[in-house]
């Protein structure tokens, strides 16, 4: 079936071509996981994405992370994650002014040349988006911002207030993909719906089919209760990465969210 007729709504409503692609990968993939690649060598990597690639739709990376990165090693990364047709997403959760959040698209990892998608915090104000857009447009590139309306860890500072703040402001911004909402909680996923309409994007990190309370506060969701709930991207980390057989696990999430999106849908 093609994306257009499985997203319904939310493909006609989208505002980025962006979220388009993803929901063609995420189409052709029959998954809605991008991967929380939280490995911190090149091998550990490139090990992962060969042997779950086929499972998940984007890469989600934290490019500081990785003890041997070299620009050469990291550019060869790219393009394999590319060839998985996979979108490359930097969760580097930017939060300065705009015009130094510009800046630092380039840099050491000049993540504007690589990276498809960026997280971003809105509490600098709403020149961050235009500053990191200015940062793809220096690379001759585009891209896609995902702001951080709420978190899955507690204890978090980001109350309802600030995330319908968060929504006033990225709904009418064409350069926002979506927002990060809380995996572990689909009542808040709900209500962050609710408010964003069907325009944007709801990534969801938090999530993992053993649900309850993770490391350092990290709260963990069921991936079918948080598409349900109205999010259109999972993100695991250490239910693929930590798994004894990280491409079973990575096709039981695909699964999970991949039935979760036809029932959600009516297109099952
Ligand atoms: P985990 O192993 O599935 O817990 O990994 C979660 C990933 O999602 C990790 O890379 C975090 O940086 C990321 N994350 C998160 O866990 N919670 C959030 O609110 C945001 C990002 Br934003």
């Amino acid at each position: 079936m093609e994306a257009a007729a499985i997203w319904g709504e939310r493909w006609s409503s989208a505002t980025s071509s962006m979220a388009k692609k993803y929901m063609e990968v995420a189409s052709q993939k029959q998954s809605l996981v991008c991967l929380a690649a939280d490995r911190s060598t090149m091998a550990g990597l490139f090990e992962l994405i060969e042997q779950v690639g086929p499972h998940i739709a984007a890469l989600k990376t934290h490019v500081d992370l990785v003890k041997d990165w070299t620009a050469e090693g990291w550019a060869v990364f790219c393009e394999r994650a590319a060839s998985l047709n996979l979108l490359i997403f930097e969760d580097r959760k930017f939060a300065d002014i705009g015009g130094i959040s510009k800046q630092q698209m380039g840099g050491v990892y000049s993540i504007g040349t690589w990276a498809d998608l960026v997280t971003a915090h809105l509490i600098s104000g709403p020149d961050i988006v235009d500053g990191l857009h200015a940062g793809w447009e220096e690379c001759n590139r585009s891209g896609g911002v995902l702001l951080l309306a709420q978190m899955s860890s507690r204890g978090n500072l980001l109350d309802p207030d600030y995330t319908h703040k968060v929504v006033t402001v990225g709904t009418q911004h064409d350069g926002v993909f979506g927002f990060i909402g809380n995996g572990s909680n689909p009542e808040e996923i709900k209500t962050l719906r609710a408010r964003a309409g069907d325009g944007k994007m709801i990534w969801t990190p938090g999530v993992n089919l053993q649900t309850g309370d993770g490391v350092m506060g990290q709260r963990y969701g069921n991936p079918r209760d948080a598409v349900m709930a109205g999010s259109d991207c999972i993100i695991v980390g250490s239910g693929i990465h930590r798994s004894e057989k990280p491409a079973e696990s990575a096709a039981a999430y695909a699964k999970a969210s991949w039935d979760a999106l036809l029932e959600r849908t009516g297109t099952s």
